[in-house]
Formats: C-alpha cells, structure tokens, sequence
C-alpha cells in the first residue's frame, strides 16, 4: 500500500490516533490529524508527536479535510455513523479503522478474538501460550495498543494476538485473520449502535475476509454465536463446555479434549488456577486459537496451568468480619455480570455506573436467587431501580465509598460483597480501574 504524499486524515488524537499519525508520517504521508478534543486537553499527545511533520486541526472537525483526503483512517472511539464520514463517503473517500491499516502491513498469521466478554483474558492467555512455545509474538488491539505500533516498529514476530472489538471492525475491508474467534454475544454497547443487531453484525465481520483456509473458533454453547456461524466461509472449530464434538474442543468430567483431523489431545484441568466456567470458556479458545496455529500442546497447556487472573475480573479484596470483598470492575455489561452472580451466593452486589443502554432483565432470576441486598450507583440508577428494584433489598449511594459503607453494614458473616456494574465507569470515575482503585481503597478502610 503506497502512502508516500497521500493526503491523509487521522480522526481522533488518542492512542490510536497518535500511532496512526506517527506511523504515516514515517512513511511520507501528509497527515492531518483532527480532534474535537482542544490543545490543552490533548497535551500529552501533542507531545507524543512533536518530532514529526503532522498537521493538527483541534476543538473541531473541518468537513473539507474529509472530502478531500485521499483515506480516512479513524479512531475506534469515532462513531461510525458521524456525518462528516458519511460526507467522506459521499466524497468517494476511502475511510478505514486502525486495524484494517495495520492488517495490510502484516504478513504472518493473526490470531483474532472477539465477544462480548472474556476477550482480554483470552487474548492475553494466547499470547502467553505462544510465547512458552517460543514464537516472536506481539498482543495487541482493543487490550490497549494499537496493533499499527507493530507496523511502525517494524519488528520481526512469528505470531500476532489481537483483541478485536466492534468499534474497530467497523471500518475494515480486507481484514483477515488465519483464525479469529467470537466467544460469546450478550448485549452491550447500545449507546452507540441503533440496535443489538448492529452490534452482532459489527462483531461477525471479524469472519468477513477469512477463506476455507482459515479457522472460525466459535462458541458452541452460545445459541446466537452457534447460528451466525452457520453462515461463515472459514473452517468451524467449535469449542463446548457442554457438548462432546468430533470436530473442535470441549469439557467433560474435568478433562477438555481437543479433536481435529483426527488428532487428538486431553488436558486434565483439576490444577488450573483461573477460576469459573467462563474461564474454561476462555481457556478452550485460547487453546484452540493456539494448537491451530502450530503450538505444542504440552508447552500450551503448561501455560494455562500457570496463567492466573488478569486484575479487576471478580478479583478477591479483602475479608473483613466474615464478609468476602471481591471487584470485577471489569464487569460492564449484564453478560459478565451473569457469570459473577453464577460464582457466588448470598451477595450484596454494587452495581450501576453509566447506561449503556441495554436491559439488565437477563440479571432478573440471578438477583431474586442469589442477591440479599443491591447498592446502586452513578447514572444508571433509576433504570436498574426499576429493572430489578423489586427483586431484592434496594439501596441508593451517592458515592462508591458510600455504597461500600452501606454494603458492609447490611452483609452478615459469611456473605459477599462484589461491585460487577453491569456499567462503564465514565459517569463518575476516569475508566474501569479507577473505578478498581476507589474500591479497593474503600474496603481497606473499613
Ligand atoms: N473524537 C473526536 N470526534 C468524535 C469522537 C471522538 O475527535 O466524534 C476523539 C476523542 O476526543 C478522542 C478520540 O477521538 O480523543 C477517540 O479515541 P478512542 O476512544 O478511539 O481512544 P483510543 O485511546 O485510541 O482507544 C482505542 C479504543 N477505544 C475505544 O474503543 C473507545 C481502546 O479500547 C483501545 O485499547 C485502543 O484504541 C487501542 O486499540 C478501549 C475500549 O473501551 C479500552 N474499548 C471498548 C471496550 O473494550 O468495551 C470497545
Ligand atoms: P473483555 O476484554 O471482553 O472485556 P475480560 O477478560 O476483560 O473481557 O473480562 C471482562 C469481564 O467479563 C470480567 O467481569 C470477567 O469476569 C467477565 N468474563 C470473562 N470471560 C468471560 C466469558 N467468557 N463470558 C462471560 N463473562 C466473562
């Protein structure tokens, strides 16, 4: 792909604006960057890019800078159905996302994973997995580093990891990855998609560019996964923790076995130490992605042995007078929030934070079961009120601090206080960790 003297436009200035920007320039392109963000918020970035040849329109969008470039490449946090794109559009503008551009610059084997939930865990799990069997691997995507910074360091790596999200396959074209993985569906992000649908529909384009040559790992067990795999070009490899399959991985009776082309591996998992189904959920697809792809099985499945979980998903605090404290601030969707409240009894869940949009009545029977008192907080208060209000013992805090306060005098011995928000955290907090942070802080307090 030729880029030098390209007129090209970077939209957002954030992490992926800034290595888009520093990448292109690199490769003598004119690049203008914009962002609706101003000067004095983007410090940081600007700094970032001081050595390099980059025009900067900040605190606003020009519509000429996007009918006229040659390419678009835009950020994730973008929505796709901005006007000036669609103006762009219009223009006959090539428009693409950050890992369509990386895509095209990387030429050895991709591992990509999507879902609603798990796809961090996973991600990183694979990357650790290639790395025990001695591959040059790079991780990166939606976990945090754009993968275009593996382009630009032009380093050599046999193997690359991606979590991929919705936001980022919303503009591909040619994307393709030798195996791409869809873990699971649930709803989430509807404050930015006009329907569930459209969300779905993002995701499955992770399988749109793959060939027969190419693997589709998908959940088995997931009936909307399990029906939109039906239509794909790519090989299936199924994995199941509830099903035996002939062709794909599954669990039963503590072992998962891996089956393909009449190959078979099993893998006795009373040692591991992630814990819940979802992580066996997790594990089989990492270990799929994995074997596929050329790993030894014996050396994969010494790294899931060993491998414990990432920070803030349902992550044990403290205990304090018989009370079990656990933060799975990571938990922003009902879909996660299902799989905590599945891992534990007698809970008072914190929940609540900034609306998505979605329903939270998938969380009905679990919180009539298992939840004796729920603290709502933030933004999304009123609708969780009147969602599961009547379910339960219903508590409002103004603060997080509060609701920990409030939390610890209601549990009795012997029960669990676990903040899964069901939420993002933007409406009182800068993301998810801060949000980890203050609770943490808050229940050592007590
Ligand atoms: N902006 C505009 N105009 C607009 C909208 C936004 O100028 O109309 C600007 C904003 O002011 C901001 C920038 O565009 O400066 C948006 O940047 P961004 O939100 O894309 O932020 P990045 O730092 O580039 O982070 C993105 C992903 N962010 C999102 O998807 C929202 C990061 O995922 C990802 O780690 C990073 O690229 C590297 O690939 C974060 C995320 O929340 C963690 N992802 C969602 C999730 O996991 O649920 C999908
Ligand atoms: P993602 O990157 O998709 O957000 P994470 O691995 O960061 O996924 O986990 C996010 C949240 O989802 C945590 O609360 C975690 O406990 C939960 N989770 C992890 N894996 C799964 C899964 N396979 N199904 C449902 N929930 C999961």
């Amino acid at each position: 792909m030729e880029l030098k003297d390209k007129n090209i436009l970077v939209v957002g200035l954030a992490k992926t604006g800034v290595a888009c920007a520093r990448f292109l320039a690199k490769k003598g392109a004119r690049v203008t960057v914009t962002d609706m963000r101003d000067e004095t918020a983007l410090t940081g970035q600007l700094a970032e890019l001081a050595a390099y040849k980059v025009r900067m329109v900040l605190g606003r969008h020009d519509q000429a800078d996007f009918t006229s470039s040659d390419l678009i490449v835009v950020s994730p946090g973008v929505p796709q159905d901005h006007p000036l794109l669609a103006a762009a559009t219009a223009a006959g503008v090539e428009i693409v996302s950050e890992i369509e551009l990386a895509g095209r610059f990387i030429d050895v084997p991709l591992a990509a994973i999507t879902g609603t939930n798990g796809k961090t865990t996973t991600t990183t799990l694979l990357g650790a997995i290639f790395k025990h069997n001695g591959y040059h691997t790079f991780v990166g995507g939606n976990i945090g580093n754009p993968l275009i910074e593996l382009v630009e360091s032009r380093q050599m790596v046999d193997q690359v990891v991606a979590e991929i999200s919705s936001f980022q396959l919303e503009w591909i074209r040619t994307f393709r990855p030798a195996v791409a993985a869809l873990l699971n569906l649930s709803e989430d992000h509807l404050d930015r998609y006009p329907s569930y649908q459209a969300y779905i529909d993002a995701k499955l384009r992770i399988f749109e560019n793959q060939t027969a040559e190419d693997f589709a790992v998908v959940n088995r067990d997931d009936p909307l996964v399990w029906q939109h795999a039906q239509h794909l070009k790519a090989r299936l490899f199924p994995f199941s923790r509830t099903q035996e399959l002939e062709e794909g991985i599954f669990y039963r009776d503590g072992v998962i076995t891996y089956r393909h082309d009449g190959h078979e591996e099993c893998f006795p998992i009373a040692a591991i130490r992630l814990q819940g189904v979802h992580n066996r959920e997790n594990i089989m697809a990492a270990l799929a992605c994995a074997l596929l792809l050329g790993c030894r099985a014996d050396e994969a499945f010494e790294t899931v042995l060993c491998f414990e979980s990432l920070h803030h998903r349902m992550e044990f605090v403290r205990e304090v007078n018989g009370v079990g404290y656990y933060e799975d601030s990571k938990a922003t969707n009902v879909g996660s929030v299902q799989k905590a409240l599945e891992s534990f009894d007698n809970i008072t869940l914190i929940a609540g934070g900034k609306d998505k949009g979605g329903s939270y009545a998938p969380l009905a029977a679990l919180v009539q079961e298992r939840v004796r008192h729920l603290v709502l907080i933030g933004e999304a208060t009123d609708r969780m009120q009147a969602e599961l209000g009547h379910l339960t013992d219903t508590l409002r805090a103004a603060t997080l601090e509060d609701a920990v306060a409030l939390a610890a005098r209601v549990t009795q011995a012997g029960g669990t206080v676990l903040m899964s928000p069901a939420c993002s955290s933007f409406d009182m907090f800068k993301d998810y960790e801060e949000r980890a942070q203050r609770f943490i802080a808050a229940v050592n307090a007590l």
